[in-house]
């Protein structure tokens, strides 16, 4: 016991010494030079969001995409329509009409690749995705095309997904074998939006009614853990991913579910982070954006129930390390951070994340006054 506490004592007076010479250490490098521990700021995220548009984003015609990688393709549907998101989320934060112009020329080439009419993709989830991106552009906009657009593919999407199965609910593929947090968070959020562009009162009772059947059958309101599917069979698929958390958040915070929005930005943050970064998925595949559409919302909550306390510090933490993840020459920034972007391909997906998060996260308040220049 004595060998213990002296240990102990030991250990604490060389912590204090250590922290006294770690705190000089801060002064004198921050009278030095000043930007050693600076932090994201406004014209980073304009750095990452150029970026992101030299490496991926090509315009003929008035018809604009994304492509898939570094090497050229196109982006896949659903990736397509969040990277619009994407852009929207740009313009939210700098109001510059460029990036509507943008979104205009990727609606126009989006439209010119997969039609007007989305019925011929069996997957639900994805026209959801893009009458969300499509409704946002309208509410910003004004621009009806976008709206009249959205309103005709969520209708004929509601119109063959929805069923009694199960309780209620969205299935996710034409199939009909399962009914997924990644069609019916997004469909409750569509038809919220469509509330608000058209005006009708149907579409929030369908929002309403999805986000209900959602917390019923996916959502623990125990932990905040959004499960990722439910079989036909009535088996749940507990497994949690960030965008289904995100966009669970995003359909009870617009519906007014403050409670459960808030539990599930816990669980996001206090179960899924590892030393408080979100998840690393891999970059390929679907998982390259999950944390953007996660922080989207998250973020969205936050702002309008001011849940700033709670939850700033840790999105400023993940900004802030997908912003020096960036490599050079070109400023991209994968969705592994803190780990930096290697230096190969790159998918436009994959390198979403860090704009997104950049886009939507407000830089931290300067620790000390800028020294002059
Ligand atoms: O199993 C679903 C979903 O529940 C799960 O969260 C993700 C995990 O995978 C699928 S959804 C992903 C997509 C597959 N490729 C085509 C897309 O349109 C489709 O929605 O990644």
């Amino acid at each position: 016991m004595k060998h213990v506490s002296e240990q102990n004592r030991t250990t604490q007076m060389w912590r204090r010494i250590r922290a006294i010479r770690i705190t000089a250490l801060c002064f004198t490098v921050s009278c030095a030079a000043p930007t050693v521990a600076r932090a994201f700021t406004a014209a980073d995220a304009d750095t990452l969001f150029e970026a992101h548009a030299a490496a991926f984003y090509r315009v003929e015609d008035g018809r604009a995409w994304f492509t898939k990688s570094t090497e050229g393709g196109k982006a896949d549907f659903w990736m397509r329509a969040e990277q619009m998101e994407m852009v929207l989320d740009a313009y939210e934060r700098t109001t510059d009409p460029r990036q509507l112009v943008m979104f205009t020329h990727l609606f126009h080439g989006f439209l010119a690749d997969h039609g007007a009419n989305w019925a011929h993709n069996e997957y639900n989830d994805d026209i959801m995705w893009m009458v969300i991106a499509c409704t946002r552009a309208y509410l910003l906009s004004g621009t009806t095309e976008f709206r009249n657009v959205a309103r005709t593919n969520f209708d004929l999407c509601y119109a063959r997904a929805a069923s009694p199965d199960l309780g209620g609910g969205l299935w996710w593929k034409v199939n009909n074998q399962s009914k997924n947090a990644c069609v019916n968070g997004p469909g409750a959020i569509a038809a919220f939006l469509l509330g608000q562009a058209t005006g009708e009162e149907t579409y929030f009772t369908t929002a309403n009614d999805l986000f209900l059947w959602e917390r019923a059958t996916l959502f623990d309101p125990v932990t905040g853990r959004v499960a990722d599917n439910i079989h036909i069979n009535g088996r749940l698929s507990r497994f949690a991913l960030t965008y289904n958390q995100g966009t669970f958040i995003g359909a009870a915070n617009l519906l007014g579910y403050t409670d459960e929005a808030r539990l599930a930005a816990l669980f996001t943050m206090n179960q899924l982070c590892r030393d408080g970064y979100l998840p690393a998925s891999g970059e390929k595949g679907d998982g390259g954006g999950f944390n953007g559409i996660g922080v989207r919302w998250i973020v969205r909550f936050m702002n309008d129930r001011s849940e700033q306390a709670t939850f700033e510090p840790w999105l400023q933490k993940n900004a802030e390390a997908a912003w020096q993840a960036r490599r050079s020459p070109d400023n991209l920034s994968w969705c592994r951070w803190p780990q930096p972007t290697p230096p190969d391909l790159r998918y436009s997906w994959g390198c979403s994340s860090a704009v997104v998060i950049t886009q939507l996260v407000r830089p931290p308040e300067p620790l000390k006054p800028e020294t002059s220049k």
